[in-house]
């Protein structure tokens, strides 16, 4: 008989494994005495979790031995299968780049005409080459990419960046940004009506948690008459909540603002009179 659980592929062991787990803890679902067994299924979720290499989750989704996975978008977009790409995740976050010898005197993308580059993504390396016109000859190698032009072995690598530190430690510096990668939840194309709703309950879980991630829960005080310009500073969720204070001709402020936009307006927020401003985490957010 058919699997009637859900089943999710995610690293087993690597960058976005850790991620991957805390992120099926914030929605709920418990996972309790595993030790990165092949396939484990969840206690109160009608989910299985199989831990795999991450290069072999594209595959494993296409044909359905999983019907969703958690990997990082380059894998996919070097993969080339059929698959949904159903939710960006927000972790894992990197982009890959070109990078050149430091001496190497680097203009434009047309300096590497006719170059050996190296690296374990040729298939996103020459859609991007070709997109740009450049035509170098591309060596796929498995694993540390980042020396080969050391040995000799390649003009210019082409890999995963994220602080940068990996390439100047060897004596390269990043030239051209291909494109930017994070974790994100595919889906296999054909499921089930029943898995497929199994998929949204994770996903409104999933979302619900990514969301509060992003917004924090903002707290302020201030004199009456400047709460006309401080709530036009705070572009809350809906219009923000005012309560009177004890304190007469103050008022207390709260809402739900976006962390960036919290750091944007701080000195504006305090210039315009605001007070006692606290900022609390949100663990769950539903609008
Ligand atoms: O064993 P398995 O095949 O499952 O794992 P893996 O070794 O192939 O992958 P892993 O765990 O290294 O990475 C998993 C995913 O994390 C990648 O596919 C990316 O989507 C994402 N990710 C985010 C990264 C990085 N950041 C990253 N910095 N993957 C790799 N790196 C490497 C990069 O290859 C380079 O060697 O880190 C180095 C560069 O880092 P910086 O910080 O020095 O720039
Ligand atoms: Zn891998």
């Amino acid at each position: 008989m058919e699997n009637r659980s859900l089943r999710l592929a995610i690293q087993k062991s690597g960058r976005l494994s850790e991620k991957s787990l805390e992120l099926l803890k914030a929605a709920g679902v418990r996972i309790d005495n595993y030790s990165r067994q092949l396939l484990v299924k969840a206690q109160n979720f009608d989910l299985e979790i199989l831990f795999i290499r991450d290069d072999d989750i594209p595959e494993y989704v296409q044909d359905g031995v999983a019907d969703i996975g958690i990997v990082g978008e380059n894998i996919i977009l070097e993969a080339e299968k059929n698959l949904d790409l159903v939710e960006k995740l927000g972790f894992g976050k990197c982009r890959l780049s070109l990078a050149v010898p430091k001496q190497f005197k680097y203009e434009s993308l047309k300096d590497l005409e006719g170059k050996n580059i190296a690296t374990t993504y040729p298939v996103i390396l020459n859609k991007y080459l070709s997109e740009n016109n450049v035509k170098a000859s591309i060596h796929k190698i498995s694993g540390s990419v980042e020396i080969t032009p050391n040995i000799n072995l390649a003009d210019a690598i082409f890999d995963i960046v994220s602080t940068g530190s990996t390439l100047i430690s060897n004596g390269l510096k990043e030239v051209q940004q291909a494109l930017k990668s994070e974790a994100v939840l595919v889906a296999n194309k054909n499921i089930t009506s029943e898995k497929k709703a199994l998929l949204e309950k994770i996903l409104f879980r999933v979302r619900s948690v990514n969301l509060a991630k992003n917004n924090k829960y903002i707290l302020l005080n201030a004199p009456n008459d400047s709460l006309d310009k401080i709530s036009d500073l705070l572009p809350g969720i809906k219009s923000p909540t005012i309560m009177p204070l004890a304190m007469e001709g103050w008022s207390s402020i709260h809402t739900v603002i976006k962390e960036d936009d919290f750091w944007e307006n701080i000195e504006n927020l305090k210039n315009a009179g605001a007070q006692g401003i606290l900022v609390v985490p949100i663990e769950k957010m539903i609008v």
